[in-house]
């Protein structure tokens, strides 16, 4: 019998997590399928390969990182551990709770060149188009590999595309950027906060990034923070030169107008408006179209897309979890494609699996609620694969002392430290309050 060949689309942490799942089949003695992992980039690590460039990188393609230099982990890492490669096994030593990209980029590459599946791999090549022949059961995916400059097709049994969701920037348009004078950019191409040095910052959003992206600029001496929320405010204790303004109107000139009628005179303006899920590789039959959440839109088990089940999906949730949760998920596929979960056939099996995530999802608008149900799920995934099973009402907890942290004080919260579920030890304390770490290198960063 010839073997399945899988095709699985990005190597950022959700792709690698797939290579890492079947190359743990196979060292097992399993049989596994032909794997290839086309990476547009010319490197792995997703969102958390950095680098300076914004708009088109050096291939012409559009930039994929939205990560910025001082980026330092949101959550805490006690959270994210991958349940079968432990930062203290990683490191040699267990290390403090919200370390900065660079030192998770490591941690993420430690594990996959462990694994030794760079080889499955196809970087600087990106997907072009992905066609699915009902009568051949195939799928046919056209790729561009910029190393030869040369297009090519190639048939497979299963996609994954595991292609990430915070690439593709909302851009919302207000009466007035097209004559402001200075700099309005989206968070996707914000990278050193040193460029806002002694100015007054206008902050678009109301959610992670613009909590983070303002407090970079906070950090790294802005004169001021002004963030406009359309919906809700974040309601952190802010320090005393940030002010929290409900919706901006419009811009004139340099003077930002708000609906309670107060202004601002701002020297740049950074739309903190999220992001869209945003795949021009895929044709209207094999698209998803869901909105930023946590029970995402036509997935079965919130990885199987119902309307083509050879066909699957990585990471396309709204995340509390992030790496383990990619892992679960990368777990079940593998073992949906290997035949040791049997997905239904039935489709409106597969619609009711999904109806109830989302009925599930509305019950509460509560934190607490929304991080459990993540964790619920992820629990759900892992205990149906060898996916090593691990603390995730610990991992939760994590979470909610997380919330607590922050909202006691927004600009301290990354100096606490939590127990790992993985390896039961306690972070340290880091060596240095996270406003005056202005060199957060790898380097410096573990010098506990
Ligand atoms: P991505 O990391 O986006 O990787 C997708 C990969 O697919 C990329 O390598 C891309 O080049 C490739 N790709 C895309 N299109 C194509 C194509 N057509 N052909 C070939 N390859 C393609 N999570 C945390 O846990 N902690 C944090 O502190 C944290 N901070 C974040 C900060 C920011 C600013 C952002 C935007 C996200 C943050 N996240 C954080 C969440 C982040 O989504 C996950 O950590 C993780 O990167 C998601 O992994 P992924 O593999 O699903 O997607
Ligand atoms: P999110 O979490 O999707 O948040 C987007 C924010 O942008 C949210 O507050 C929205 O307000 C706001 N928004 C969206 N459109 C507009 C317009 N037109 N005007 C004003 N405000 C708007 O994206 P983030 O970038 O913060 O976070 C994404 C990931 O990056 C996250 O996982 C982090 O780990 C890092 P709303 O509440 O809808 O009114």
């Amino acid at each position: 019998m010839t073997k399945k060949r899988v095709a699985i689309i990005g190597a950022g942490p959700s792709g690698l997590a797939q290579l890492r799942a079947f190359q743990s089949a196979a060292k097992n003695g399993e049989d596994i399928p032909d794997i290839v992992c086309f990476e547009k980039q010319g490197e792995w690590g997703g969102l958390w390969n950095y680098t300076w460039r914004t708009g088109l990188d050096e291939n012409g393609e559009p930039v994929h990182c939205s990560m910025y230099r001082y980026l330092w982990s949101n959550g805490p890492k006690e959270g994210l551990e991958f349940a079968d490669y432990s930062f203290e096994e990683h490191f040699g030593k267990q290390i403090a709770s919200y370390p900065p990209r660079a030192v998770l980029m490591d941690y993420i590459e430690g594990r996959v060149k462990k694994a030794n599946v760079r080889d499955w791999i196809r970087f600087n090549t990106a997907v072009r188009w992905v066609e699915y022949d009902d009568t051949t059961q195939k799928f046919t995916v056209t790729v561009h590999d910029h190393d030869k400059d040369s297009t090519y097709k190639q048939e497979f049994d299963h996609v994954i595309c595991a292609s990430g969701h915070f690439s593709t920037p909302n851009v919302p348009f207000y009466e007035g950027f097209d004559t402001f004078n200075g700099r309005v950019l989206h968070a996707h191409d914000f990278r050193d906060a040193r460029e806002f040095t002694d100015k007054d910052i206008l902050i678009l959003g109301a959610s992670y990034s613009a909590e983070d992206i303002g407090s970079q600029c906070w950090k790294y001496g802005c004169k001021s923070v002004t963030s406009s929320y359309r919906t809700a405010p974040m309601g952190f204790k802010w320090p005393e030169n940030w002010e929290e303004k409900p919706a901006l109107v419009r811009v004139d000139g340099n003077t930002a107008y708000f609906s309670d009628g107060s202004t601002k005179n701002v020297d740049a303006i950074i739309l903190c408006t999220g992001y869209k899920h945003y795949f021009n590789f895929l044709p209207d039959d094999l698209r998803l179209r869901t909105a930023n959440r946590l029970a995402a839109a036509d997935l079965y088990k919130g990885v199987v897309y119902v309307h083509n089940p050879r066909m699957f999906y990585l990471g396309m949730q709204d995340q509390w979890f992030t790496f383990n949760m990619f892992d679960a998920q990368a777990w079940w596929v593998r073992d949906a494609i290997m035949g040791k979960i049997e997905i239904p056939t039935d489709k409106q099996v597969l619609l009711a699996d999904v109806a109830e995530r989302e009925a599930r999802e509305e019950e509460s608008d509560d934190v607490k609620y929304a991080i459990k149900y993540q964790g619920d799920y992820v629990k759900e995934l892992i205990e149906e694969t060898d996916y090593p099973t691990f603390d995730v009402d610990g991992a939760c907890q994590a979470f909610y002392e997380w919330k607590g942290h922050k909202a006691d004080n927004i600009m301290t919260f990354r100096n606490n430290s939590y127990k790992s579920v993985i390896t039961g030890t306690m972070a340290p304390v880091h060596h240095t309050p996270w406003k005056d770490a202005l060199d957060d290198t790898l380097e410096v960063y573990l010098q506990n």
